[in-house]
């Protein structure tokens, strides 16, 4: 393609571009995230989603969520506060307000499931969220058939699909996709007016201007349930702070799996590497650069 810019995501360019925690700060200075996920068979992955956004950063992370998952989740998330949302059978629905203008950036889509009950509230979050919004997951489910309201947001949308959510998005196969995952990326980043992770071995992360970055930090240790739950509260963390997005996710992407190498040299490998590990080894990260 013509005038694509394409460059490596970097250890330099994460670490000059990381916020920096002035002496005077305020949790406010730091922004206010709302991730909103969960069921009552994945009650796990909102509060991954959670820890890693504050181990990340954030300054006060809210989590969206059924009274039932809060319940379970909390005693796990001391630090997070919780937004009860409506829900029916264990599923969320879309009966609960939510104060849009209290979050700087939400997330939504982990542990979320597919009932067709959750697709009003995803679609409603896509269409009135002002703020910048992480769609995740489920979230990508729920919006396949919907996805010309991403071009009405005026606040950036990131995606963040492994490749099996990314060829659904697109119905083709995923060998189609892993053909050419640039330029089916450039594609859509541009007609939906996107930002997309384009999660893998080799993460793609691109924007709707046509800028292209490839993450290559991360092991097979990732391979692991839960890892893209991590990876979606960095991104929050990253995002609500006001960093220009596309920095912001590059960040993010290059955070997760640095820490996975960090806890696979140090501490565990890569077989016993869990998603907890991966929240906690980015206090590795954070100690190599201060
Ligand atoms: P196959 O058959 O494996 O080869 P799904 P999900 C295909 C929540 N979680 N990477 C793959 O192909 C998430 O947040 C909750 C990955 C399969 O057909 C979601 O809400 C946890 N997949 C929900 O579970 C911990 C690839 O894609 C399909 C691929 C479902 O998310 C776990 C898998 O995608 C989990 O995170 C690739 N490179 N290439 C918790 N503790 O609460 C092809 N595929 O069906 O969307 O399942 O990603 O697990
Ligand atoms: P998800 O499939 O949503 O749980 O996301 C998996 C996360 O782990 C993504 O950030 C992937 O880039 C990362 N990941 C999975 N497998 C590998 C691998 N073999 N090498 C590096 N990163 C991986
Ligand atoms: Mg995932």
């Amino acid at each position: 393609q013509t005038n694509v810019r394409r460059v490596l995501s970097t250890e330099r360019a994460f670490v000059e571009s990381l916020p920096k925690r002035k002496p005077f700060a305020h949790k406010g200075n730091h922004g206010r995230g709302l991730v909103v996920g969960g069921n009552s068979e994945m009650p796990g992955a909102v509060g991954m989603s959670a820890k890693a956004a504050l181990r990340a950063g954030a300054g006060l992370i809210s989590i969206g969520t059924s009274k039932d998952v809060a319940s379970i989740i909390a005693s796990q998330c001391f630090e997070a506060t919780f937004q009860f949302l409506a829900e029916t059978n264990g599923f969320l629905t879309d009966e609960t307000e939510i104060p849009f203008h209290n979050f700087d950036a939400i997330a939504i889509g982990v542990g979320l499931g597919r009932e067709p009950q959750t697709r009003k509230l995803v679609k409603r979050i896509v269409h009135d969220a002002q703020c910048p919004l992480i769609i995740d997951a489920d979230g990508l489910y729920h919006i396949k058939n919907e996805l010309s309201v991403l071009k009405q947001r005026t606040k950036p949308t990131i995606l963040t699909p492994h490749p099996g959510e990314m060829a659904r998005l697109l119905d083709i196969t995923v060998s189609d996709l892993l053909v050419n995952p640039f330029r089916y990326s450039l594609e859509f980043a541009r007609e939906y007016n996107v930002f997309l992770v384009l999660k893998g071995k080799y993460t793609i992360i691109t924007a709707p201007t046509k800028e292209q970055a490839v993450n290559i930090t991360g092991n097979p240790g990732l391979a692991k349930g839960g890892s893209g739950d991590v990876l979606t509260g960095i991104s929050l963390a990253m995002v609500m702070q006001g960093q220009p997005v596309f920095r912001a996710i590059c960040n993010a992407c290059y955070l997760h799996g640095r820490s996975a190498d960090l806890q696979v040299n140090d501490s565990n490998s890569e077989r016993d590497l869990m998603a907890t590990d991966v929240i906690d080894g980015i206090s590795k990260v954070y100690r190599t650069y201060t």
